[in-house]
């Protein structure tokens, strides 16, 4: 079975990693959100490819979920000694990503090279894509007004409140060298338990799947569990949205794109209310091993679907 796999952020890395540590390279595509990319301190940062290329190639910090482990924060101190801009930490390590990144794009080459590259050179065998090689940024509204993704995410620590979002660049922006490719041979799309707002409705607006779907079948893990998140604002989101956040409201976000659903333990009541096949299980990846046990339940609810 070739599956795609769409993700954003630590929870989406991590469901990634549990699926990579089952399916051979040949299987499995993830294509990672880029609407959280900016330019800060003259470097062009894609965090969540990062932190999903880190997570496959075991050197994702574990405590934060994204940087570097073992990481070090000397460029960073002397930044700050210096007056620069510090609210956005790049550790030593992670900062050689992004100075690399920026030699290469600037040099002339599309996001998908510099990822191929860096996978190729982290030991990361599976396929990762950044969802287009043309900048989209999404952008939040918010009740002190618009911020670039960073602004609200890091800057802010998420406290405005949202309204609505924005993700510029999308009209003009193109899927990446070989998504097209990789969704149509996909037999079937995780879509991992990131942020629907911010991770995955980017890339769902990007890639227009819409045409895909009958042949398809796209089963979401919902992000949101018991009401709330492991990490992250989405059940900030939801809420400041008007919509009570709940692995229910995950099901009507993705609306008629989703084949099934994945929702965990702690949702086995609210389940019965979802009008989809729906696989409850626990989805709280702590462990290496946790992200292989939910990767393979999805697989095999996956296989089970007519
Ligand atoms: N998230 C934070 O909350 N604070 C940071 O200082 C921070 C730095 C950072 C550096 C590199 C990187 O790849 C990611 C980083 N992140 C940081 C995470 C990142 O901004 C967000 O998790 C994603 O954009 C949301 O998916």
């Amino acid at each position: 079975m070739n599956l795609l796999a769409l993700a954003g952020g630590v929870g989406g890395a991590k469901l990634a990693h549990g699926l990579a540590q089952i399916l051979p390279p040949e299987n499995l595509t993830v294509i990672v959100n880029t609407g959280d990319d900016f330019e800060h301190l003259g470097l062009r940062i894609s965090p969540d490819l990062d932190t999903v290329c880190y997570t496959l190639a075991g050197l994702a910090n574990p405590d934060t979920g994204w940087g570097r482990a073992d990481e070090t924060w000397n460029a960073m101190a002397n930044l700050k000694r210096l007056g620069a801009p510090d609210w956005f930490n790049l550790g030593d390590r992670d900062l050689a990503t992004h100075l690399e990144r920026t030699r290469r794009l600037n040099a002339g080459q599309t996001l998908s090279q510099v990822t191929r590259d860096f996978c190729a050179a982290w030991g990361v065998k599976h396929t990762v894509l950044p969802m287009s090689d043309d900048p989209v940024r999404t952008m939040v509204d918010t009740d002190e007004g618009e911020l670039p993704f960073q602004e609200y995410f890091v800057h802010r620590h998420c406290e405005p409140r949202v309204k609505s979002f924005r993700f510029e660049g999308l009209s003009t922006a193109s899927p990446a060298a070989g998504v097209r490719e990789a969704v149509e041979s996909a037999d079937a799309i995780i879509i991992c338990p990131s942020n629907p707002w911010v991770s995955i409705d980017p890339i769902l607006a990007v890639l227009h799947l819409s045409s895909f779907i009958s042949r398809l079948s796209v089963i979401a893990v919902s992000p949101i569990i018991a009401g709330k998140t492991v990490k992250g604002p989405a059940a900030k989101m939801f809420a400041e949205l008007g919509i009570e956040p709940s692995a229910l409201a995950v099901a009507d976000h993705y609306e008629n794109l989703l084949t099934g659903i994945v929702v965990d333990s702690l949702d086995s009541e609210l389940a019965k209310q979802i009008r989809i096949p729906t696989l409850v299980t626990n989805t709280i990846m702590q462990t290496v091993e946790d992200r292989a046990r939910l990767a393979h339940e999805t697989l095999q609810f996956i296989g089970s679907l007519p």
